[in-house]
């Protein structure tokens, strides 16, 4: 059947950088899907009416509407049980332990360092929208949130365990990379997508495995359109 992910898109629509789309992104491209996507921007409300849902990921297969890229992932396990990406019983248990690690520490890290970038690399018709929205939600102005040196030693804290595990193995998941490495590949992948500030240093092993992530599934990460070719 043919599948649709409504993405979110920046100032180019080729721009795609909303970390959530970029897990279900990953997650297609592990189970060899071949999908279309429909650019979206923050306020085209009326585009995804159809899903009763707000917010990007939205994905359609045939007749199916899911929302929310851990459903989404979920759905496609369920749906494309070939390749498994989060997997059930105790796995599923753990990788819903670690999205919340990325949900609630890392993202928030990475968005200290890149917030103002970010709102550069936004349609110029959703900035004055995603200031007020993401105020609102912060209590404090972006420039107030934006603080790359905190948000680098928060985001080096938060990935302590990460750095450690990625000294073992190559990819989080094992071998080859799954469901806990695309979590936090959206998150990053979604920092540099809009920014060309350092993450991590080049000597913790999570940069290496970066690297690797943007190599994975032919390159599609790393063949995606980022801020640097708009430049
Ligand atoms: N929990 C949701 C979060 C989705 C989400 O926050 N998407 C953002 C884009 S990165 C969005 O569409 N925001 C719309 C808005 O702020 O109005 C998921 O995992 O899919």
């Amino acid at each position: 059947m043919a599948i649709t992910l409504y993405d979110l898109c920046g100032r180019d629509d080729r721009l795609r950088f909303s970390p959530y789309c970029w897990r279900v992104r990953m997650a297609l491209a592990h189970k060899g899907l071949a999908y279309t996507t429909v650019a979206w921007r923050f306020q085209q409300k009326e585009a995804l009416a159809f899903a009763h849902y707000d917010k990007v990921p939205v994905l359609t297969d045939g007749d199916t509407v899911v929302t929310d890229s851990f459903d989404i992932l979920r759905y496609l396990d369920t749906t494309y049980p070939e390749a498994p990406v989060l997997g059930d019983g105790l796995g599923l248990q753990r990788v819903t332990l670690f999205k919340q690690l990325v949900d609630r520490s890392i993202t928030p890290a990475l968005f200290r360092i890149v917030v103002l970038d970010l709102l550069e690399a936004i349609h110029p018709e959703d900035r004055e929208y995603f200031r007020t929205t993401r105020e609102a939600r912060f209590g404090a102005s972006l420039e107030a949130v934006h603080d790359p040196e905190k948000g680098r030693q928060q985001l080096h804290q938060a990935l302590v365990p990460v750095s450690a595990q990625l000294k073992e193995t190559p990819f989080l998941d094992g071998d080859s990379p799954a469901g806990a490495d695309y979590l936090l590949f959206g998150s990053m992948m979604w920092a540099y997508s809009v920014s060309t500030e350092t993450l991590v240093e080049e000597r913790d092993p999570v940069a290496g495995w970066f690297q690797r992530m943007l190599a994975v599934h032919d390159g599609v990460a790393g063949k995606a359109m980022t801020i640097r070719d708009l430049y």
